[in-house]
């Protein structure tokens, strides 16, 4: 069986949980506290020396990390994942694109407003990372117009990384009201069978 070590208000670990719900794998959940330095402990380094969740046991002892690379792994040969070269090709351009343009931005604005004191330094880097964050959604929306989902018009690996942020993009400060395919998008995602929530216990 596998073995997440997971947080459970990250959308890098969300995006595993809902691949893993919703292909039917069991899993075991371990709660790594990031804001306790359990993801710095020399156990926790052990499985992953980047010190950062989420972490997969795929095996006893064989570890996996990067929420991308896990999704990959667990959904290559199933529903979630295109048959096409070039679509799975697709498939990956949005990862890329989220790991690189939308959750620097994004996520990490979440985290400053959703953990600890609002100082003046973390106002300096949330006006830093909004227009980056606009641009991300911009790009998402205008690709959305016209489509379901991300990548040939089914739903995929795609669509879960860049739903696990987007759909609590409020909480990093973005107004999600000006971007109507996204909203339409997040409904259909969120309609999607064996779909949880980023705050479902496991
Ligand atoms: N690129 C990585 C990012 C993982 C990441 O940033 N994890 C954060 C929580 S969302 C973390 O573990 N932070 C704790 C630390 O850096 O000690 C992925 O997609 O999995």
């Amino acid at each position: 069986m596998f073995t997440l070590y997971d947080y459970l208000p990250s959308g890098n670990g969300y995006k595993v949980r809902l691949v893993l719900r919703q292909l039917e794998l069991p899993f075991r959940y371990i709660e790594i506290d990031i804001l306790r330095g359990e993801s710095r402990s020399s156990g926790f380094l052990s499985r992953n020396p980047n010190g950062k969740i989420p972490t997969l046991e795929y095996a006893p002892g064989a570890f996996l990390s990067e929420s991308n690379a896990i999704m990959y792994y667990l959904a290559i040969d199933s529903h979630l994942m295109p048959s096409d070269r070039l679509h799975q090709a697709q498939v990956m351009q949005w990862l890329f694109f989220e790991q690189y343009s939308h959750e620097p931005y994004i996520a990490v604005s979440r985290f400053l407003l959703t953990h600890g004191e609002l100082d003046d330094e973390k106002r300096a880097v949330l006006m830093q990372k909004k227009p980056g964050g606009e641009a991300a959604l911009r790009v998402m929306n205008q690709h959305l117009e016209d489509r379901q989902y991300f990548v040939a018009e089914q739903y995929t690996i795609a669509d879960i990384g860049l739903y696990a942020y987007t759909h609590v993009a409020a909480e990093g400060g973005f107004d999600l009201a000006h971007w109507p395919a996204i909203q339409a998008w997040l409904e259909r995602v969120a309609r999607q069978p064996l779909h949880c929530r980023i705050t479902d216990q496991f």
